[in-house]
């Protein structure tokens, strides 16, 4: 599209990243926004990146997480990256991150109807004025036209919604709020249906927001351009409560990739580490808990490894740090392998991370020698289970590996010196306690090969298989409301299976497990120390 009236950026938007209390790293999602709608000639937008700022207000932790990226900045510049000190100091950050994590989420509200019930009750006061401290100076601008809200983990719809009810008295319908990110894509039918909402939040975007969101700023207040805009929810002119949605749909290519913008965010402050994206979609698409393949509905389409390693000079070049995350689900092998040859030839001289699907290439020690060459330090993955039966049931990429050959393989990559982190879940429908404990010992037994473990509960979620078919996998009633505590759990579904551990001996076997885990690495620290 092109606008030769400069007139498109009259609408101002502020875009805000509100707080989601456990990131290391600066996240994609916002600047990969406000790159996109910068690249297409929309420049009157600022950032707010909330999450940092509500970590400031949880002081003294917040003193000495400071005190501690401080300790490591040097380090790092005096060439000692990756020394033992420099690790220290990066456990004990996280450790900080985990403790501020813990504090900030022990009072969270779990479902839509209790976030919103927050706002009737005095309880809640501090909390309330703390988010109007906080985004109350920004509102106050009269030429503000737009309000976005980045929504993609569970916290942030709790803070998100805050925000807007802020907006709504402060400044009334003068300022349009806009809601997109994972967690509306994922919730977007209780979401519009709920009547508060509606009078907080005027439009939701799915999906992908490059297009929409320019859309939207470069048409509104032209309400008959509504329906033409891409992904977009907006409130329907002839019935008052109700949203109707836009027919049209944006998708993602690697094609409308830019180079991200991080205005707005203090890269001081995160850990030094660059988000990139090498493709959309994810190779795999078929597990049968997961939101985001029933969520995005598309092909994995890999970016060129010409253009990837451009947009990282770009990123090299504007913000001078040289170590980079893929945010992808998954690279596959075959581009991972394109990659590093594209890095090599160009000369880069960068460490750079990405998850993947476990897959045999990875056997290989001269694959893994050659990832290795280009720069790559870390891959992540889902092992989720080591039970075949339990894999099968999640249909995982690698249900067909048994536990011995999966230690092979990650012995290859580990060997290669390239650090591999995973993420487990206890909990799948119908997972016995048994075969949970086969995944924690597997695990344990092998930690010298992770130098990171992600758990957490199995969650039932929208827009997967298991909740459009629960039947199958040994589920017999879904509710709306949870009856145990969990973490992390927000607009997520209760339920029974009809056989297996249920949601209680889910919740003492993670507690148990996370004890575990946390000695064997701490016994892992002591150990390489000694
Ligand atoms: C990287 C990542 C992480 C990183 C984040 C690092 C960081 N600093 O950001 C880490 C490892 C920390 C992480 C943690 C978790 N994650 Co995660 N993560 C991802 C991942 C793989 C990529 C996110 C990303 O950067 N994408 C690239 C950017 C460019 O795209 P995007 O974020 O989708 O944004 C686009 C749209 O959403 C939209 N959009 C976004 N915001 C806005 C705002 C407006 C106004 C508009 C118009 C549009 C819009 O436009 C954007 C550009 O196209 C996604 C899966 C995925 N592929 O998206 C999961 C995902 C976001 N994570 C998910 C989950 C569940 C988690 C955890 C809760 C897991 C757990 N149980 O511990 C934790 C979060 C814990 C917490 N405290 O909340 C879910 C979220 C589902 C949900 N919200 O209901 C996802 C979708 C994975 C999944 N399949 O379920 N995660
Ligand atoms: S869990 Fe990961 S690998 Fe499986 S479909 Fe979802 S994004 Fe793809």
């Amino acid at each position: 599209m092109f606008f030769l009236d400069t007139g498109m950026s009259k609408n101002k938007l502020l875009l805000i990243w509100p707080p989601f209390l456990n990131s290391n790293h600066v996240s994609l999602t916002v600047p990969f926004l406000v790159g996109s709608l910068k690249d297409k000639g929309f420049e009157n937008v600022e950032v707010f990146d909330m999450n940092v700022a509500y970590w400031k207000t949880l002081s003294p932790y917040w003193s000495f997480y400071r005190l501690l990226r401080r300790g490591q900045g040097i380090l790092r510049r005096r060439g000692l990256a990756s020394s033992p000190a420099e690790k220290f100091l990066g456990e004990k950050m996280a450790r900080v991150l985990e403790t501020m994590e813990t504090k900030g989420m022990r009072f969270l509200p779990w479902s839509l109807e209790a976030i919103l019930e927050t706002f009737k009750h005095d309880s809640w006061f501090s909390e309330r004025k703390k988010v109007r401290d906080l985004v109350r100076p920004l509102l106050a601008r009269e030429d503000l036209a737009f309000v976005g809200l980045s929504i993609n983990f569970p916290d942030q719809l709790f803070f998100a919604l805050m925000i807007a009810h802020e907006i709504k008295e402060q400044r009334g319908d003068r300022v349009q709020v806009v809601a997109g990110g994972a967690q509306i894509t994922k919730n977007i039918r209780q979401l519009i249906e709920n009547k508060d909402v509606y009078r907080l939040i005027d439009f939701f975007v799915i999906g992908d927001g490059e297009e929409p969101l320019f859309q939207l700023l470069t048409t509104y207040p032209d309400a008959k351009s509504f329906p033409q805009i891409p992904n977009l929810y907006f409130k329907d002119p002839e019935k008052e409560g109700a949203y109707v949605s836009s027919e049209k749909r944006f998708v993602l290519t690697p094609d409308d990739f830019v180079v991200p913008d991080f205005q707005g965010f203090d890269l001081e402050v995160y850990r030094d580490m660059l988000p990139v994206l090498g493709a959309v979609g994810c190779p795999w698409g078929q597990c049968s808990f997961c939101s985001y393949a029933g969520a995005q509905n598309r092909r994995f389409h890999a970016g060129s490894p010409e253009k990837t390693s451009a947009i990282i000079q770009g990123m090299l070049k504007r913000y001078g740090t040289s170590t980079f995350g893929f945010m992808d689900n998954a690279l596959t092998s075959a581009f991972m392998k394109a990659l590093a040859g594209q890095f090599l030839r160009d000369g880069l001289r960068i460490s750079w991370s990405t998850n993947i699907n476990l897959d045999r290439k990875f056997a290989d020690p001269d694959f893994c020698r050659l990832l290795k060459d280009s720069g790559l330090n870390w891959v992540g993955f889902g092992l989720e289970s080591v039970s075949r039966r339990v894999l099968g049931l999640m249909n995982k990429y690698h249900k067909d590996l048994e536990p011995e050959e999966i230690k092979r393989i990650l012995t290859v990559i580990r060997r290669a010196d390239i650090e591999i982190g995973v993420y487990i879940f206890f909990g799948f429908p119908t997972e016995t306690r048994e075969e949970a404990r086969q995944t924690l010992g597997f695990v344990l037994e092998n930690i010298d090969l992770f130098d990171y473990v992600g758990m957490t509960p199995f969650f039932l979620e929208d827009l997967t298989m298991v909740f459009e078919e629960p039947g199958k996998y040994g589920i017999t009633e879904i509710y709306a409301q949870h009856k145990v505590k969990l973490v992390n759990k927000r607009l997520t579904y209760g339920f029974e299976t009809r056989e297996g551990m249920d949601r209680e001996e889910v919740r003492a076997f993670c507690e148990e497990a996370l004890d575990l885990l946390r000695q064997a690495f701490r016994k892992k620290t002591l150990r390489r120390a000694s």
